[in-house]
């Protein structure tokens, strides 16, 4: 008997004690809500309100626009598994705010028993996660937060975007220190990720943070949304002014912009070997430029959310108080351990 026909047969179990139970108290107290008895039977717990041993889960994700990405949705499609007793539904946003609310409007109304959101940004999400609540569905929330929304979803896991940006920031600092560079010397070209979304928000307030503290001068900002082709668009609008000289250093929120980036300066003429260039992530192709001097650090973050959430989902749906935001741990890959790094980097 598999686990979703062993399942149902206890909830015609309980259904039929349930109807027993009835006859015998004359029919005088308030029988327990379908959903709670489906639930008391599930493996999967109450969140599995049909009670099938399934849990249908609504997955809202970004896109594709970077490595990071593929590999996080690569984590969840491996673990969302009938064999770990879950059907996925998967929302592809591709990049687009509206489509992202509209798929999650979807999953309510294709049974999704939990939806976890991963927002493109964190704007507007209110309205929808008022109907979601509405429709009992509980909600997680992963990779990015919905900051100020705390009530609308059970927990939060991912990573700690600010506490990335500051890390960036601290091991610049040491760098410059090292290599004998001063603070007033010390000149920016910062490519920023998709605009308000919490790892953009994150990493560019760490940055400001520094900018400020340190005394660094920022020459040149642009977005490049996580992507390559549009990093690599940002660079070269940017080198259009900037030149070779005017600047020793590139911030950039996450690898894809990094390989853009670092093309631009290169078809530019210049060797990306003779600027500090940190980046975020740490796809498997980064921490080998990091190995071969390409890429100065990489403030690590990891997309390997799949198994962590789905675990994390079955233990709320069996009625234990997750403790929300819970934070990956994360380092900076530098030359001192890439090596060691690149033996469990993630992607390509
Ligand atoms: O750094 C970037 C991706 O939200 C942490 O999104 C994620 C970021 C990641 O596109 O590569």
């Amino acid at each position: 008997m598999n686990i979703k026909t062993l399942t149902r047969s206890l909830a015609l179990a309980a259904g039929i004690a349930l109807a027993l139970g009835l006859t015998a108290c004359g029919g005088g107290t308030t029988p327990p809500a379908t959903t709670d008895s489906a639930a008391s039977t599930s493996p999967m717990g109450a969140w599995d309100t049909n009670g099938d041993g399934i849990l249908t889960v609504g997955f809202a994700q970004t896109g594709s626009e970077s490595g990071w990405r593929v590999a996080n949705t690569e984590s969840y499609k491996s673990y969302f598994t009938a064999a770990n007793g879950f059907k996925l539904l998967f929302g592809d946003a591709n990049g687009d705010d509206q489509t992202q609310k509209d798929q999650v409007r979807g999953f309510i109304t294709q049974g999704a028993e939990v939806i976890v959101i991963q927002p493109l940004t964190g704007d507007g999400w209110e309205p929808v996660l008022q109907e979601v609540q509405a429709a009992n569905i509980p909600v997680v929330n992963s990779d990015r937060r919905l900051t100020g929304l705390d009530q609308y979803y059970k927990f939060f896991f991912g990573s700690d975007m600010r506490a990335e940006g500051d890390r960036a920031v601290e091991w610049l600092h040491n760098h410059f220190a090292a290599i004998g560079l001063a603070d007033a010397d010390v000149k920016i070209i910062h490519l920023q990720g998709q605009m308000g979304s919490d790892a953009q928000v994150g990493r560019s307030a760490g940055f400001d943070a520094g900018v400020q503290k340190y005394g660094w001068t920022v020459v040149a900002t642009q977005s490049g949304e996580f992507a390559k082709d549009k990093g690599n668009q940002a660079m070269t609008s940017i080198l259009a002014t900037v030149g070779a000289n005017d600047f020793n250093v590139v911030y950039s929120e996450n690898d894809d912009m990094t390989y853009g980036a670092i093309d631009a300066m290169t078809a530019k003429g210049m060797d990306p070997k003779n600027y500090t260039i940190m980046s975020f992530d740490g796809n498997k192709t980064a921490v080998q430029m990091v190995i071969d001097g390409t890429i100065s650090a990489i403030t690590q973050c990891n997309p390997i959310l799949g198994q962590q959430v789905g675990e994390l989902i079955v233990r709320a749906s069996k009625g234990e108080t997750i403790p929300s935001p819970q934070f990956s741990q994360e380092v900076v890959i530098d030359p001192t351990n890439a090596t060691d790094q690149l033996a469990v980097a993630f992607g390509s």
